[in-house]
């Protein structure tokens, strides 16, 4: 009997795959068709950038928004977490994936945080759609599911962003536009350098950054679409500023946890679980685990970062000792 379920559960899945396939194919026609018609430009490499529907990004993340379009289905339950690339993904990865399982481990030495990379734990949506069948893997995952991603607002589906309760709910971080910048500009010429690219500029990538040719720049509108969805909807919608968290970490995890329905318990609350969750993500203890030491020198594909990249000072303010502002 279990044998005779599992194979028709396993003919379901097939055809499922079937139908995905043959959906993929349309999406990835319909995607030849739009990129030549798309304005282009340099990006910060020696890639280009494809300006689809009002951002700045790299052909195949183009591939991963309409792939989200057409075939990612929501679930009421979906935690997003929202970024402008370089605004604090790793770390918001890292305390949300410890706020939501502070049940299933302890933080002891067994915790997943000490043995993986936060973005090995929580995968970015719109590569992995992207990855052959991975619609599939998507949707094998048990809710609650908690994905990244740093897809524009108006760039997601209705399904997604609706204020209905069948929406998902957004963790968005907003970042002072200059670290942002120069964390980018160090981030990518690690990546350059390892491709054997000669270095950015720093004036080069500004003029870019500014004229809002950044991965899915402008930066200003990715920002203002999750800041007025969150006036909108602050029930689906959560925005937050790295200043802030790295402020006042303690109430930052209290408030992440209070918006996903998970508030701490008085007896968590004794037992130090809030602090237990910061101490864990802090820059200082994941940055200096093996795990994310790891500059890797294998590649699976062009631009390949290493778990090491992500983790550079973690500091607000640095911009100060790469620009100038007195000349405006
Ligand atoms: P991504 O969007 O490409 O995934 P993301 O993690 O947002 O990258 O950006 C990396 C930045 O976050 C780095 O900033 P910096 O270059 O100014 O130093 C990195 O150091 C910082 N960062 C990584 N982990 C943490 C953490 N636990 N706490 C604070 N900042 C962190």
């Amino acid at each position: 009997m279990a044998n005779s379920k599992t194979y028709q559960l396993a003919t379901t899945e097939m055809e499922k795959e079937e139908k995905l396939e043959e959906g993929y194919e349309k999406t990835n026609k319909m995607f030849d068709e739009i990129l030549p018609t798309l304005a282009k430009g340099d990006g910060w490499l020696d890639d280009q950038y494809f300006q689809y529907q009002g951002f700045w990004q790299p052909s195949i993340f183009v591939k991963g928004s309409m792939l989200i379009h057409q075939h990612f289905k929501p679930r009421p339950t979906d935690i997003i977490l929202s970024t402008s690339p370089k605004c604090g993904t790793t770390w918001l990865r890292a305390l949300i994936f410890a706020i939501i399982n502070r049940n299933s481990y302890d933080f002891g030495e067994n915790h997943p945080l000490l043995k993986s990379n936060p973005r090995d734990l929580v995968p970015l949506l719109e590569r992995l759609i992207h990855e052959g069948g991975s619609a599939s893997f998507l949707e094998s995952l048990p809710s609650p599911r908690f994905l990244s991603s740093h897809l524009p607002f108006s760039l997601f589906p209705n399904s997604l962003t609706s204020s209905s309760a069948s929406a998902c709910r957004f963790v968005y971080i907003f970042r002072d536009p200059k670290d942002a910048f120069v964390s980018m500009w160090h981030f990518m010429n690690k990546l350059g350098a390892r491709e054997g690219l000669p270095q950015l500029s720093l004036d080069d990538a500004f003029d870019l950054f500014r004229n809002g040719v950044s991965f899915y720049g402008p930066f200003w509108d990715h920002v203002l679409g999750f800041w007025k969805a969150s006036l909108e909807s602050p029930n689906k919608v959560l925005f937050l500023k790295y200043e802030d968290v790295k402020r006042e970490p303690s109430v930052h995890v209290r408030k992440i946890a209070e918006f996903l329905d998970l508030p701490f318990s008085a007896d968590e609350e004794n037992e130090g679980i809030v602090e237990k969750i910061v101490n864990l993500c802090s820059f200082e203890n994941l940055s200096n685990l093996d795990v994310n030491k790891i500059v890797r020198e294998e590649k699976t594909r062009r631009y390949f970062a290493s778990n090491s990249d992500f983790f550079r000072k973690g500091q607000v303010g640095d911009w100060i000792n790469h620009l100038d502002t007195r000349n405006g």
